[in-house]
């Protein structure tokens, strides 16, 4: 039986700082958050879609759109890496903060996957769909198909091969997958997956999670990112949640509900993540060794937390001015 004991002796295990009470004013106006240093370009989109009168789901989507059709980024939309097969897949969720959610899996020929996950939460009753069903849907919704595997994509793959004994990746955030060699651990192009968090002036809020997930993966690999609780979370008073790094210690732990889960129980966006991603270290010991995970938090009021494994993880926050700055999540270990 839950008492008030009981209660606190939860919140104590879970590191909980400060009752709610106790945290700062909201912070006015519209806020936007999202992972990565190329999330800076895509809360921009996001923060005019807002400006212009869009939808917190607009804004979103506007945002997850721009990586999706950036040629230079190999890890989401059009020019990701592909399958260990030489096929692009990609993964994709969108959620407001009332329920509504779609999203789409091994999706492929169709660049803007947040937007077809977008249909499937409006025009159909289901979720989430997968593989040729969730192609065909697209096609059929109007998407233009296109070949989504870039020369320089297929370069890099065809690389892979030559190394790779064609075994599946293991992450593609430390280069432990054995290529493509003109990708440097930790550098530029070593990201993947985009998640974007919004709210607007009233804190209602909504998120977008879209990638080509990790490269080379085995044919029909889902990650975390296009699945509830794990690549994304919101909930209505509460916040968001999103998550990168590798998506299976994601989905092991329902990695972004668990996030949510920790701030409804009063925890800090920041505490929030910082609670999943210890208890992912704990859980997993020696098999997360050299393996980045992170996630990024917000709440209704513009708090913002992230937190990491590994060193690297940077993220954008944009504030109700439209100004935007880059931000370095603090990690658990050390390089
Ligand atoms: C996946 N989580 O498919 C994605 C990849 C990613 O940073 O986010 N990497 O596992």
């Amino acid at each position: 039986m839950t008492n008030r004991r009981s209660v606190l002796t939860g919140l104590a295990a879970l590191g909980a700082a400060a009752p709610l009470a106790a945290r700062p004013a909201p912070a006015k106006g519209a806020m936007i958050v999202s992972t990565w240093d190329f999330g800076a370009a895509a809360n921009d989109a996001a923060f005019a879609a807002m400006k212009a009168g869009g939808s917190l789901l607009d804004a979103v989507e506007a945002g997850a759109k721009v990586p999706e059709a950036d040629p230079a980024n190999h890890s989401v939309g059009y020019s990701g890496y592909p399958d260990r097969d030489g096929h692009v897949t990609l993964d994709a969720v969108i959620m407001d903060d009332a329920g509504g959610v779609g999203a789409v899996a091994a999706l492929e020929d169709t660049i803007h996957a947040i937007s077809v996950a977008r249909r499937v939460m409006e025009r159909t009753p289901h979720t989430l769909l997968v593989g040729e069903g969730a192609t065909r849907f697209a096609r059929d919704q109007g998407f233009t198909t296109r070949n989504l595997l870039t020369p320089e994509a297929e370069q890099a793959w065809r690389d892979w091969l030559k190394t790779a004994h064609y075994s599946p990746a293991a992450n593609s955030e430390t280069g432990t997958y054995g290529g493509p060699r003109h990708v440097t651990p930790g550098g530029a192009l070593d990201h993947d997956t985009i998640g974007l968090l919004a709210r607007d002036r009233a804190g209602r809020m909504a998120g977008a999670c879209t990638t080509s997930g990790m490269a080379f993966k085995m044919r029909g690999r889902v990650g975390d990112s296009p699945q509830v609780g794990a690549g994304l979370y919101v909930e209505r008073g509460i916040g968001g949640a999103t998550s990168t790094g590798l998506g299976e210690e994601v989905t092991r732990v329902s990695g972004t509900a668990r996030v949510v889960a920790s701030m409804r129980a009063g925890l800090s966006p920041q505490k929030a993540c910082e609670e999943v991603v210890r208890h992912i270290a704990r859980l997993r010991g020696d098999a997360i060794k050299g393996v980045q995970v992170g996630f990024l938090a917000l709440d209704p009021r513009g708090d913002v937390g992230a937190f990491c494994l590994l060193p690297g993880f940077t993220y954008a926050v944009t504030d109700a001015t439209g100004r935007t700055s880059v931000l370095t999540a603090p990690s658990l270990f050390a390089a």
